[in-house]
């Protein structure tokens, strides 16, 4: 015996790996997602595709009448598309295939409202169909959104409607190939043509559509197709349509109770920790204002800086990015959309090119059973399916990197291994400089994937610290990278009386020019705030001590406000409502009335007679939901006595979406402006104005 356990000790000293006990694996904690989760987790980024009747009546919604005759794009190619979704690193893309206008992409046979009906290849296109091709030549996946709202359908709110909608759902899912992701929207019931019948139609979303019957007609079709969005679906909107998530960000969700409508929307940002299903977040947002491509947005593009935030605050926290990239009338995308993404995957690429931790020698204060399987280097193997575990019940532990020499780094990437559940509630993370440990991060949770942007730091090591989990630790993957610097363009702003204000991150200056060209170093430096009033195109950029420039900011101003005045207010205090014309859309002026009785309006002095094209109406920018106007009119005079209707309509989209409305028409000339709120989204009693501008 005693030579047995001689032997024994002998083997365990010398061969370590041979003498490991067996251990089983750890065991799953909480709800997990399935395979087609898993795959859809792995896309990370794709695009969307939002290009209708809209891209023609120049609208964000439909009201359901327009003829499809309108759909004319002269030069449509899906394949371009794709080209270009995948040259900025998308795997997939997700084509609005009916809006709620009811027009329909593809030659359904359930409708006219179709491409069928278009002028474009005399009605034997389809627009699907192309797509999907471009798809499977560009190995990119396909997505489709079939909008539950019709505002066309004359039988939208009666039973009728869900067999057409179900229909529908069977040509996209059995037509096209694999459809790796369906996509229904929130937006359901309200005014529409219907028909004719001109009438505002309410339902009741979760018990109208019967989901629990459309998700198993659309799994017995098309098992593999992850459903987006309401009812009970496998992935939900992330709770803003401006790209990101929250910094906790759970895969999980309370489903039962969103269905019986106990979530608010808001909530979606981060999940629910104790959340019963896995419904993880994805992260919707478009290259442009509007979801559908407007000529008078073509220099409204997102800047660099925005782009680049949207990706670390969707992928990097936990989220897959939805990025809408909205085709023009040729059927094409954009130049300036296409000079964007091209920098933006630049930004991209390079920022995960120098990764500095996969040398690192590697070492955790736990490990399951000591057991090489669990070990601390599996964080940087490389394999996404081996992971660094700690033994049961241990929820804090520590793994730490050392490098061979002090080592630069501006990134950390952590992925969790999901598989067995999403874990870590909190983690930190220290460097090691000069000898001293000092917190570079205190973080919460992890998920897929997290990415830290950090000022760098030359360390010689690397600590992550796991303070709080719901179960043993579970770390599949750690990176830190060494990206180039990002240098932020400066922030400029023009208010009421033409002061121009600039500023940029501390330690970098700001050099401008008025005239449109780019700004260099020799251009005029930016020092103290100044006036100019007339109309103008600043350019701008920020540069740091190592000379790196930031990405050029323009901002574009008309005529200042200074001669504006505000003539009259229908209701409210006049004293405060001058913060409509004051230039800055986050304070704002509010009516408390009930629109449903008295429209309310605002009188407006432009000072002189000017040229005018079109206006904008941007609710308040600071507040979370302030009131909103939903439908509007706008009346233009030269004498304040007399006026025109100029525009009216709808603010389409303006609850998921409360930015800059703009509105445009033929030129006129015009001193008085009368804006008519005439109605309010859902709910409000109060609605607010931020500000009031024209497009000159
Ligand atoms: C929203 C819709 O109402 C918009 O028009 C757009 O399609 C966006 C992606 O979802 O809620």
């Amino acid at each position: 015996m005693k030579k047995l356990v001689l032997l024994f000790s002998f083997l365990t000293a010398f061969f370590p790996v041979y003498s490991q006990k067996i251990v089983h694996p750890p065991q799953a904690y909480g709800p997990l997602p399935s395979e087609k989760q898993m795959k859809w987790h792995e896309m990370e980024s794709y695009a969307f595709i939002h290009f209708s009747l809209n891209t023609f009546t120049n609208k964000e919604w439909g009201y359901g009448n327009e003829s499809p005759q309108l759909f004319n794009p002269t030069a449509l190619d899906a394949r371009q598309w794709a080209r270009i979704a995948k040259e900025a690193g998308m795997k997939g893309i997700i084509l609005v295939a009916k809006h709620h206008d009811g027009f329909c992409l593809w030659p359904s046979v359930y409708t006219e409202r179709s491409v069928k009906n278009s002028p474009w290849k005399n009605g034997k296109g389809d627009v699907v169909k192309e797509l999907a091709e471009a798809c499977k030549e560009y190995n990119l996946k396909l997505g489709l959104y079939l909008s539950p709202w019709d505002r066309n359908h004359p039988q939208y709110g009666k039973p009728e409607y869900i067999t057409y909608f179900r229909n529908q759902l069977k040509e996209l899912l059995t037509n096209y190939g694999d459809v790796f992701e369906m996509w229904f929207d929130g937006a359901n019931g309200g005014d529409g043509y219907y028909g004719g019948a001109n009438e505002t139609r309410k339902i009741n979303t979760l018990e109208y559509y019967n989901w629990d019957e459309t998700y198993k007609l659309i799994y017995s079709l098309a098992p593999n197709t992850l459903v987006w969005g309401i009812g009970p679906s496998e992935a939900r909107w992330i709770g803003n349509e401006e790209g990101y998530a929250n910094t906790t960000n759970w895969s999980l969700l309370r489903q039962k109770d969103d269905l019986a409508g106990k979530v608010h929307y808001t909530e979606y940002m981060s999940g629910h920790e104790d959340g019963e299903k896995w419904v993880p977040g994805e992260a919707d947002v478009s290259i442009r204002p509007g979801w559908f491509y407007h000529t008078s947005e073509d220099d409204k593009v997102h800047t660099l800086d925005e782009m680049v935030d949207f990706y670390y605050k969707s992928v990097g926290r936990n989220a897959t990015f939805l990025l809408n990239i909205p085709p023009d009338r040729r059927g094409l995308i954009h130049e300036n959309d296409i000079q964007r993404l091209k920098e933006y995957s630049v930004v991209i690429k390079a920022d995960f090119k120098t990764e500095v931790l996969s040398n690192a020698k590697v070492t955790a204060d736990n490990f399951r059973a000591n057991n090489n399987s669990y070990a601390p280097k599996n964080t940087i193997d490389g394999n996404k399916e081996s992971y660094w575990a700690t033994d049961d019940n241990i929820t804090k532990a520590s793994v730490l990197f050392t490098f061979r020499k002090p080592t630069a780094f501006n990134r950390i990437l952590l992925q969790e291994y999901i598989r067995l559940g999403q874990r870590v509630k909190a983690f930190t993370v220290e460097a090691k400089v000069d000898g001293k440990w000092q917190t570079i991060a205190n973080e919460t949770t992890i998920g897929y994937k997290r990415i830290l942007r950090i000022p760098r730091v030359t360390a010689t090591a690397l600590r992550v610290n796991i303070t709080d989990s719901k179960a043993s630790i579970m770390i599949s993957n750690i990176q830190a990278f060494n990206a180039p610097t990002f240098v932020r363009m400066p922030m400029v702003k023009r208010d009421k009386l033409g002061m121009i204000t600039m500023e940029a991150e501390t330690g970098n200056h700001i050099y401008y020019t008025l005239d449109g060209s780019k700004p260099t170093l020799s251009s005029t430096k930016y020092t103290v705030p100044f006036k100019y009033d007339k109309a103008v195109e600043i350019n701008a950029v920020s540069i740091n001590e190592e000379g790196i420039s930031s990405a050029v900011r323009i901002a574009k101003y008309g005529v200042s406000k200074e001669n504006w005045k505000i003539v009259s207010v229908s209701s409210g205090d006049i004293n405060t409502a001058n913060r409509i014309i004051d230039g800055n859309p986050d304070s704002s002026w509010s009516f408390g009335a009930d629109l449903s009785q008295h429209p309310q309006e605002v009188v407006i002095d432009l000072g002189n007679l000017i040229s005018i094209k079109g206006f904008t109406y941007t609710p308040n920018q600071a507040v979370e939901n302030p009131g909103l106007i939903s439908n509007y009119e706008l009346y233009s005079s030269t004498d304040g006595v007399n006026w025109t209707k100029q525009s009216e309509g709808e603010f389409s989209n303006i609850k998921n979406n409360p930015i800059e409305q703009v509105k445009v028409f033929n030129s006129l000339k015009t001193k008085y402006l009368r804006f008519v709120a005439k109605s309010v989204v859902a709910d409000f009693k109060i609605i607010t104005i931020g500000e009031i501008s024209i497009v000159e």
